[in-house]
């Protein structure tokens, strides 16, 4: 028997320092539709999120509530967990940064390199930005010193740090990107990684003396510094792989074979504001522990508000929480991923929000509901046994077409692919006429031949729009007499002839617009 495949796929984990908005929601829900697509093609899936919940960002934020660092993180990590099973995200574990587990791996991480001779004692001097939680050399700082990425002042440090012999693996890592032309995607992403390596690349500071900052894990080779909170969130990806036992022997822990574990990464997803920490910190950190690299990153572009970047601390943020309780959950997860090119940015609008809706609710959800009135109105709701049609064909071309969409990651272009055979469907109901056809006597095998096509364009829709419109979907099959979603293989040749069907409320409701928000 062959192994089944197995995919491991990681989205960010994000500081739990405020709600979890619109951006946030989009990555976890663009990992969240490509683990469902996987596993809906028997794909063996492990699908991680969590939240990063040390350092000087969430010591600053819990002092301004007056409650400790720990508080909240699970006050903040329980709301993440919330939002995420509202908008139907299916992981399979949420790692939490504090976990006693995730504290010793990134210990024994840290030992590895020590012992390695990777690490090295200096002095630091330069600037730290707080909201990025970044290092920066004078030479990086916009004007007025402020942070290249966040435009906000740094703060001017001195202090004695350890260092990652970053530097020595610059090498290493552009050949590892112009060897695997696919490793960073989309392309200008990979150009922009390879642009940054033009320059030297320095080492990396990987410690903060608790004399500054405490919220943290202690360094395991010097008790007066914990690990720079970077360091410590991308180890989050091994930690839950499973590969590390920090209880073993030294020798024994992993480090050298990582069979039977989850490692390494099958994809690393996250925005284009933290590519550079996961395409060159992590990878040098990963050799330098002597692990395999992650196969593959997926950095997406930024959901903006105008020209800005949403982000909590601009306070031009859409809670996607709000969106779903006026839409649906499929309705969000369907806006956002179907709006946003992978790649580029993307501006939320309530107009846009909108049309994506209507056409949810006027192409899919309206289709769906003419075939199965015709089939209760003209065929007592039993499904007609007919051969293929023109439209079959359409739909297996759809079927291919949206496969190779998400393989290369395009779920926008698989989105709409998906959505155009809906509309297909919708037009090819206006050619046959099946009302017509209903009221010739002659015509009964045209008219099952128009009906079964029909159900056999929604079966297929239900499988193809099932990543993205989990519930929705499910329901769908239901009124379609099947007991679940049919995987995409089976789509196409599931015997859907002889079902019932039954009528419900549209899938996706007309709705009031004024004052969408
Ligand atoms: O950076 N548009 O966490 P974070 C699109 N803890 N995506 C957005 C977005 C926007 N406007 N705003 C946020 C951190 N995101 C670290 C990560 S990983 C080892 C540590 C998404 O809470 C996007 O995925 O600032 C971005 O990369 C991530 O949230 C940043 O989340």
């Amino acid at each position: 028997m062959t192994q089944r495949q197995r995919k491991y796929l990681t989205t960010p984990i994000y500081y739990p320092s405020g709600e979890p908005h619109l951006g946030h929601a989009y990555t976890t829900i663009l990992a969240d539709v490509l683990a469902r697509f996987y596993r809906q093609d028997g794909v063996d899936v492990y699908f991680l999120t969590g939240t990063d919940e040390h350092g000087q960002k969430m010591q600053d934020e819990a002092d301004r509530r007056g409650i400790a660092p720990l508080e909240l993180c699970d006050l903040m990590a329980a709301r993440f967990g919330a939002a995420w099973e509202r908008l139907e995200i299916s992981h399979d574990r949420f790692i939490r940064t504090t976990e006693a587990e995730h504290i010793a791996v990134v210990q024994a991480f840290l030992t590895r390199l020590w012992e390695r001779g990777e690490i090295y004692e200096g002095a630091y001097t330069g600037w730290y930005c707080v909201h990025e939680e970044r290092y920066w050399t004078e030479k990086d700082l916009g004007p007025g010193g402020a942070c290249p990425d966040c435009g906000r002042p740094t703060q001017h440090v001195e202090e004695k740090n350890y260092f990652f012999r970053m530097g020595r693996y610059q090498d290493a890592l552009i050949e590892h990107i112009q060897s695997n032309p696919d490793w960073i995607v989309p392309d200008m992403r990979r150009n922009e990684v390879l642009g940054f390596l033009r320059k030297p690349l320095g080492d990396l500071s990987i410690s903060r003396p608790k004399t500054r900052l405490t919220w943290g894990i202690t360094l395991p080779f010097d008790s007066d510094h914990v690990a720079y909170v970077w360091v410590d969130a991308l180890i989050n990806y091994l930690t839950a792989s499973g590969t590390i036992d920090p209880t073993a022997p030294a020798g024994q822990q992993g480090f050298g074979d990582v069979t039977g574990s989850w490692w390494p990464a099958d994809l690393h997803v996250m925005g284009k504001d933290i590519l550079t920490t996961h395409a060159v910190y992590w990878p040098t950190l990963l050799m330098g522990a002597g692990l395999p690299l992650p196969r593959q990153i997926l950095s997406h572009g930024w959901w903006v508000a105008g020209e800005t970047k949403m982000s909590k601390s601009l306070g031009n943020v859409v809670d996607p929480l709000a969106l779903r309780e006026r839409f649906g959950t499929d309705a969000v997860r369907w806006y956002l991923l179907r709006e946003m090119p992978t790649g580029s940015d993307a501006s939320y609008t309530p107009e846009r929000f909108l049309a994506r809706y209507d056409e949810l609710a006027n192409v899919l959800g309206n289709l769906a509901s003419r075939v199965i009135a015709m089939i209760e109105k003209y065929r007592q709701g039993v499904v007609p046994g007919a051969p293929g049609t023109s439209l079959d064909a359409r739909i297996a071309a759809t079927m291919g077409s949206v496969r190779e969409s998400m393989e290369a990651y395009r779920v926008h272009d698989a989105l709409a692919a998906a959505m155009e055979l809906a509309r297909e469907a919708n037009g090819w109901v206006e050619e046959r006429q099946p009302w017509a056809q209903a009221k010739d006597a002659g015509a009964a095998a045209d008219l099952d031949e128009t009906l079964a096509t029909l159900a056999r364009a929604l079966v297929t829709l239900a499988a193809l729009f099932q990543p993205v419109a989990p519930a929705k979907m499910a329901e769908l099959c239901t009124r379609l007499g099947l007991d679940r979603v049919p995987t995409l293989a089976e789509s196409g040749s599931l015997a859907i002839a002889g079902r019932r069907v039954t009528k419900g409320a549209p899938l996706f409701p007309k709705i009031e617009t004024a004052g969408v928000a």
